[in-house]
């Protein structure tokens, strides 16, 4: 059955898990008919704040966004989760621990839970990611949090579909540095060493803090770091008044806008990057290439099908 991008827009308009679960699949899978249900819901889009969330591989983002889903449905605000696991091409795996964590609010019609995987090229996972943000800021979530796991090019292009970055870390994450040269200390609002519970964990802080000032403030925003035992629900609470902070911290700056500019403007780039090669791959050129290939390098091949 092919879903009239209409009727499912008015679907997840109206907050429908299944409708939101069919849409994101289908931005997953690359069909073009997303193309429809995306502008459909555009009038919707924009209102939500997006929250992301990265850092190495167990060192308790799922944890963490388990309890951010609990202060904010406490408040009655509507959170929607997104996991990407760009390391995995298949969804299951590490995420289905964190399913089984997050089981309690699955019944909870004001949380929308997904995970998603790569099917391929990597190249494409950001832009669904985001897109996937998008139909859940349309189903009215008032706060989507993005969860990747690593610390690679792929998850900073996620992260820049956030308006807010948490950058999580463990007292045994080791070396600072690394993480300043994978771009976490460029790219994140708010630093949390988490597992404060275990050894090492003040001066994992310290020692963040030492780099962060190295750095210097580059925007109006000061980063700061927080202490967190995401299992016990310790250091929580400064680190939540620190997120709602950096909120008001865009309204107020006028960065909400320009993130939300700068996300449509990679949008259009990418669906014009598509759209150009769904025109030029036709049958005449997709044959002309297959020609060429024994024959010539790439370069000369592009050249003559440019010319
Ligand atoms: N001691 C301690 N353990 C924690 C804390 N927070 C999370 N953990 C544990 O750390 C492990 C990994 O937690 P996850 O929340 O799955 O970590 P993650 O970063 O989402 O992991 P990936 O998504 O696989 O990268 C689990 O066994 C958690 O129970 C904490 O504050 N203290
Ligand atoms: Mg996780």
């Amino acid at each position: 059955m092919k879903p009239d991008p209409a009727e499912l827009s008015r679907l997840i308009a109206q907050g429908h898990k299944r409708a939101i679960a069919r849409a994101i699949s289908i931005i997953e899978n690359g069909h073009t008919q997303a193309r429809s249900i995306l502008e459909a819901l555009h009038p919707r889009i924009g209102r939500a704040h997006r929250i992301g969330i990265t850092g190495p591989p167990g060192v308790g983002k799922s944890t963490l966004t388990n309890q951010i889903i609990k202060y904010y449905r406490k408040k009655e605000i509507s959170v929607g989760v997104i996991a990407v696991d760009p390391s995995s091409p298949f969804t299951g795996g590490a995420i289905l621990g964190d399913r089984v964590r997050m089981q309690d609010l699955f019944t909870d019609p004001g949380v929308f839970i997904r995970s998603m995987a790569t099917r391929g090229s990597l190249g494409g996972l950001a832009r669904q990611a985001s897109e996937a943000a998008d139909v859940l800021d349309a189903a009215g979530k008032d706060v989507i949090i993005m969860e990747t796991v690593g610390v690679g090019q792929v998850e900073l292009d996620i992260m820049n579909a956030a308006d807010t970055i948490l950058v999580v870390n463990v007292p045994d994450t080791g070396d600072v540095i690394q993480g300043m040269k994978a771009g976490l200390m460029e790219i994140g609002d708010v630093f949390i060493v988490n597992k404060a519970d275990l050894e090492g964990a003040e001066r994992m802080k310290t020692d963040i803090q030492f780099v962060l000032e190295l750095k210097g403030e580059t925007s109006g925003w000061q980063q700061q770091v927080f202490l967190v035992d995401s299992r016990k629900g310790t250091g929580l609470d400064d680190m939540l008044t620190e997120i709602d902070r950096h909120k008001n911290y865009l309204n107020d700056a006028g960065e909400f806008e320009l993130k939300r500019l700068r996300r449509k403007r990679e949008q259009v780039k990418s669906m014009i990057m598509e759209r150009l090669g769904d025109v030029f791959w036709n049958k005449e050129r997709s044959e002309l290439l297959e020609k060429l290939l024994e024959k010539k390098s790439p370069v000369e091949i592009v050249d003559r099908m440019l010319s």
